[in-house]
């Protein structure tokens, strides 16, 4: 039966259109990371170029499925009529449809080259720092090399500064990435890799670890803060600091209790014990958004979680049930978040 486009296929295609504009408008908004609204130097250069190439992909489309309507419509097969005229091997347009598409993937490459190899070049004469971003299974720390200090999960750095960062692994391979900032960029065990970014806009912009490595891959995210200079070295000055010493009698028991116990065999507290060790420098806890690569918040009720039983929140973690008292942690709890 020959086929008769009808009001049905007319309506199915607008729904199929309409839904595609919804998830591309869907896509476009809200605040989880969004390579499409950049807020750095490197994000709105990748941007530029994915709106270019997906508007000469737009724009083929239309004229393709438009040329696709009118034939389907003008050619359609009514009762009676001839065949239509056949012209395989017409030279012309064996031709024309071989320059089109090779002009058009040459301009793609032209203006993918122009951005890889000229636009996304580091910017001259503005200020440039350092930090270190370590990756481990599965959380992120960061050390200042230039200012002596080590944190985790939480990346400051001050607004319009070129951030060089030195990309490590500890274990697996990892891929760095801040969608909001800057691509991403892998992090290989025994291959140091660089990447750089700048923000333009003080806020917080959620970064991730953007290649498979292992069960709680998807828990290792971290927090860039972007902030004022001013904020920054508030911020650095405080981080430089040793831990405070606790005031209330539940924390100074933390305190006591973390000196004691397991935790200090992978978790340095400047100021309680020394090292590099395997978890989190938890110096500054307190002041953190996220706990452990974000699989929770920093409150109070989800470190008493976290404690309780790391391997209920986050399975596989190199941290173990180390099957705490409530006492033991209504302590540590107490202790830890407040160290700001
Ligand atoms: C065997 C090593 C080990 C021991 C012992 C250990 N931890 Fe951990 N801890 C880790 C690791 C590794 C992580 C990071 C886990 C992850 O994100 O996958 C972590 C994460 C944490 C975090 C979250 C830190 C952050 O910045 O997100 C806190 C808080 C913490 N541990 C507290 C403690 C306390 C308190 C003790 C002692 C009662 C302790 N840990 C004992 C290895 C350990
Ligand atoms: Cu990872």
């Amino acid at each position: 039966m020959p086929f008769h486009l009808n009001a049905n296929h007319v309506k199915m295609g607008a729904i199929a259109l309409g839904v595609t504009l919804c998830a591309l408008a869907l896509g476009a908004w809200g605040t989880p990371p969004n390579i499409l609204q950049p807020h750095g130097y490197l994000a709105k250069t990748e941007s530029n170029l994915f709106w270019i190439i997906f508007g000469i992909a737009t724009f083929i489309f239309v004229v393709v499925m438009a040329a696709f309507i009118y034939s389907i419509i003008r050619f359609r097969a009514r009762p009676g009529a001839p065949a239509p005229r056949q012209i395989h091997g017409l030279n012309w347009l064996e031709i024309t449809w071989t320059i089109i598409p090779t002009g058009v993937l040459v301009a793609v490459l032209i203006v993918t080259l122009y951005t890889l190899l000229g636009a996304i070049q580091q910017p001259t004469g503005v200020p440039t720092m350092t930090v270190n971003a370590v990756g481990h299974q599965w959380w992120w720390e960061f050390q200042y090399p230039d200012q002596h200090f080590v944190t985790a999960d939480e990346l400051h750095v001050p607004v319009n500064m070129v951030v060089h960062v030195n990309l490590i692994s500890h274990d697996v391979i990892h891929s760095f990435w801040i969608p909001d900032l800057a691509g991403k960029t892998d992090v290989i065990p025994g291959h140091d890799n660089t990447m750089w970014f700048k923000s333009d806009t003080p806020g917080y912009y959620r970064g991730e670890c953007a290649e498979f490595c292992g069960t709680q891959h998807a828990h290792m995210d971290f927090e860039v803060v972007v902030q004022s200079q001013a904020d920054y070295n508030a911020w650095v000055a405080g981080q430089q600091q040793t831990a405070a010493k606790p005031t209330s009698p539940l924390a100074i028991a933390g305190e006591k209790y973390f000196a004691s116990a397991a935790c200090v065999g992978c978790h340095v507290i400047n100021g309680v014990n020394t090292g590099n060790l395997i978890g989190p420098n938890l110096t500054h806890f307190g002041s953190r958004q996220l706990i452990a690569g974000g699989v929770l918040d920093n409150t109070p009720q989800n470190l008493a979680l976290w404690l309780k039983n790391p391997q209920a929140i986050k399975d596989g973690s190199d941290m173990p049930n180390l099957h705490l008292t409530q006492q033991q942690i209504d302590e540590l709890v107490a202790y830890l978040e407040s160290l700001k």
